[in-house]
């Protein structure tokens, strides 16, 4: 196996966590595909190969409220980053099972659709790429408002076709009015079916930055530590210079694009394979131990699904509440909402 050369720079208590959280994150999927084949959950879309990117990007999000930290503007692929930020299984399976115990949506938005203001997580839609253009306005906040805290927006290699993320390179990169925003892809080389040599005519997607005239990058999202360094550069960067950077990780979709296309294992790298071999090879920890990381979190996941069947789903009365409208205008809220 070929080694990183920036492997030294990971101590190795935060290799095992990264383990620990990117294993977590894979039993919560795989249990949410589960709990949609068994008619517990109507659809299910996530993040099964994106684990070595995601996990190195939630432990290194300034976590907290308002504009001195950072803001996520997040697509459907980012259920590591948001375990990794402290995210727990049962609020992802509440979702999953369209409770009103849901913390993100009250039961009521597609699963790995977070929303949490506490963390600055901008609620998210499942269009494709809005994202991208409602990034600048936290960005713009940050500018103005000084400090540290950046905006962070990720996305998929397909929706970079559409022109929300144009608009994001042009509002990000405005003379005199840059703005303090990382721009993520995540290029699994799919869009549902859609093949991106189908697509796209540049060499890469971050290229796209440099007309713009912003540092980009192209890494491996498979591996961890070539993750770790990139993210750690591209956010110095944009934390000190307040200005945009675009990097672009290529990753696996381990389980297909949704649970509409079956959501069964494909054969493409398993980034969680690759690094436990390297943990192993080099003497971190030992695939007994390994063992025991899964079947704990497998156990986990499954006293969420059940803890869920308990609770309550929403009823029709509430389909207002935490809804932006008018009261008085609304006659079907003032006929009780069904
Ligand atoms: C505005 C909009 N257009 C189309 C869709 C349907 N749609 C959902 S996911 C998807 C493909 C996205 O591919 P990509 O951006 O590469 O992200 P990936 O799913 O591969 O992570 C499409 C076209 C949508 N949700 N929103
Ligand atoms: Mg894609």
């Amino acid at each position: 196996m070929q080694k990183s050369t920036l492997r030294p720079r990971l101590e190795p208590g935060l290799q095992l966590r990264i383990h620990e959280l990117m294993v977590k994150t894979r039993c919560l999927e795989e249990r949410m595909i589960k709990m949609n084949r068994d008619g517990e959950g109507y659809f299910w879309i996530g993040a099964p190969g994106e684990e070595a990117f995601g996990i190195p990007l939630g432990l290194q999000v300034k976590k907290g409220q308002g504009p001195d930290f950072d803001y996520l503007h997040l697509h459907y692929r980012s259920s590591p980053l948001i375990m990794a930020m402290g995210g727990t299984m049962l609020d992802s399976i509440r979702q999953m099972g369209m409770r009103a115990t849901d913390r993100y949506s009250a039961g009521r938005n597609f699963t790995n659709h977070y929303a949490i203001p506490e963390w600055n997580v901008v609620p998210m839609a499942p269009t494709i790429e809005t994202q991208y253009l409602i990034a600048p306005g936290t960005a713009w906040v940050q500018k103005r408002h000084g400090g540290d805290g950046i905006t962070i927006v990720n996305g998929g290699d397909a929706g970079s076709a559409e022109g929300d993320f144009a608009s994001c390179l042009i509002w990000s990169t405005r003379p005199g009015k840059e703005l303090p925003v990382l721009i993520i892809v995540v290029n699994n080389k799919f869009g549902i079916s859609t093949p991106y040599d189908t697509q796209h005519g540049e060499r890469n997607i971050a290229d796209r930055g440099i007309a713009h005239g912003m540092p980009t990058k192209v890494i491996n999202g498979n591996d961890v530590f070539e993750s770790w360094a990139a993210i750690e550069e591209a956010m110095r960067y944009v934390r000190t210079e307040r200005r945009p950077f675009l990097l672009e990780a290529h990753v696996s979709r381990l389980n297909g694009h949704s649970s509409s296309s079956g959501a069964n294992r494909i054969d493409e790298p398993d980034c969680i394979a690759t690094f436990e071999k390297q943990l192993v090879d080099e003497g971190i920890c030992s695939p007994g131990e390994i063992r025991v990381t899964w079947e704990r979190f497998r156990d986990e996941a499954n006293a969420c699904v059940k803890q869920q069947r308990t609770e309550p789903f929403p009823q029709a009365s509430d389909i207002w509440n935490n809804a932006f409208h008018n009261d008085s205008d609304n006659a079907i809220a003032k006929a009780g909402g069904d």
